[in-house]
């Protein structure tokens, strides 16, 4: 692009959204710029800047002590991580897993030549309910791939006692669960594998970034040919890998992140308890189940509008926000199944799903992020108040 060009969009992005006072829905958690620029001084000096260099080693190791977990392999984004997920257990035939995701967690098995076999939801957690696993496992079934959706832990007992039962793996796609404990237990301990994003608007973002955490010395070793192009050593290429390496600044970036994690989440968790301190009397709004033996990790806010009882759909609610320039966004709809690429599997008939079906048109998830003022939150629930009380609105609609 023409530099001026370049510069005067430029201009207008950022004056567009300060002065309008645009919500996002989420925006990236950064540190201090000068703290990263001293480990860029390092990169620099070093001229080390990919493939295993000094900071993806301290990064791999700092993440896992902070985790709580045995052996971390990093990516350059979740996607990458999930795709080596199920390459690096040889999957094959079918996967059951939720139709209630992005996009991402099917696209993996699709690359791997899998087909996904889509599984109803449970209405509270959002996550795959393990009633409805049993009756979709078939001789082709390698194993089974759930999503902590918004980083609200599955039934991981449950999903572990039918995949020892029909001897199937199982990859968590722990996109949404950095940080997350059940008891005393980091999240990422269930399964075999488990998979983090640290894409910009996660909770814990190097930019683009991912993770694959595994307790299994010989799976993490494996995990590593994998994204290196299958390299074992110089001369010794072991199996047809890619490139999933992370480099030297997202490692640098995620080092800083570290020290910051724990203030942010403490952060979001005020304002979530502010959004639901005051969508409490909106009659038709309700939010996602904290549970007491969770660690949550408050890493979105979606609120689910009953229609008759709020008086509005919830696209009315949406389009009215965006119009307010509140930028909320409809995490997951549509459907995974839907789209053009799943939506011919048998499994993904939309009869077979009822429950993801109807949570998917119900959800709206609402700015959540570090920087996000308390007088925000203020405005974004009252914008929420002001479509539920405005009748001339509805009447509007009616016509
Ligand atoms: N599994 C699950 C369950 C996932 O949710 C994801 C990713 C993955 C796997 C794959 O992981 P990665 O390969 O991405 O590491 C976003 C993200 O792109 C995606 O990472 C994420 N899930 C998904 C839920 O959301 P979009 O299409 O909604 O992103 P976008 O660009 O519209 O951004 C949303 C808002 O964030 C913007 O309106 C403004 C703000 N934003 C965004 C970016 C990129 C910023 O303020 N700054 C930024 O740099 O998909």
């Amino acid at each position: 692009m023409n530099p001026d060009l370049f510069a005067k969009s430029l201009n207008t992005f950022e004056a567009a959204h300060k002065e309008n006072g645009h919500i996002f829905v989420t925006r990236p958690d950064l540190p201090p710029l000068d703290e990263f620029t001293e480990y860029l001084e390092k990169i620099w000096q070093r001229r080390w800047v990919t493939n295993n260099g000094l900071f993806h080693q301290q990064f791999e190791e700092a993440l896992a002590k902070y985790l709580g977990v045995k052996y971390v392999s990093l990516f350059s984004n979740g996607t990458l991580a999930l795709v080596v997920a199920t390459q690096v257990l040889r999957l094959s035939g079918e996967v059951i897993t939720t139709p209630y995701s992005f996009v991402a967690t099917t696209h993996a098995l699709n690359w791997n030549g899998i087909e996904p076999v889509f599984c109803d939801i449970d209405p509270l957690t959002l996550n795959l309910d393990p009633d409805k696993i049993e009756k979709l496992i078939t001789p082709q079934t390698s194993a089974i791939l759930p999503v902590h959706v918004y980083g609200n832990p599955c039934d991981v007992e449950k999903i572990g006692q039918i995949a020892d039962t029909y001897g199937l793996k199982i990859i968590y796609d722990a996109a949404h669960a950095f940080g997350v404990k059940k008891g005393s237990d980091s999240i990422l301990n269930f399964g075999d594998l488990s998979v983090l994003s640290f894409h910009a608007t996660k909770i814990f973002t190097t930019m683009e970034g991912g993770a694959i955490v595994t307790n299994d010395e010989k799976l993490k070793k494996r995990i590593d040919y994998l994204k290196n192009f299958g390299f074992a050593d110089e001369t010794t290429v072991i199996a047809p890998g890619i490139n999933g390496k992370m480099n030297e600044m997202q490692a640098a970036l995620g080092l800083v992140q570290l020290k910051y994690i724990d203030e942010r989440i403490e952060k979001r968790k005020m304002l979530t308890r502010l959004y639901k301190n005051l969508l409490s009397g909106v009659p038709g709004i309700s939010c996602l189940t904290e549970f007491d033996n969770v660690d949550h990790n408050y890493a979105y806010f979606p609120i689910f509008i009953d229609e008759n009882k709020f008086g509005h759909a919830r696209d009315v609610l949406y389009e009215n926000l965006k119009q307010q320039e509140i930028y909320a966004r409809r995490y997951f709809y549509p459907l995974i199944s839907h789209f053009p690429m799943y939506r011919g599997l048998p499994s993904a008939l939309a009869e077979k799903l009822p429950v993801a079906e109807h949570m998917s048109k119900q959800v709206i998830c609402l700015p959540l992020y570090c920087d996000l003022g308390e007088e925000q939150v203020e405005r974004v629930c009252t914008e929420i108040k002001n479509v539920y009380e405005n009748h001339a609105y509805k009447e509007m609609e009616i016509v």
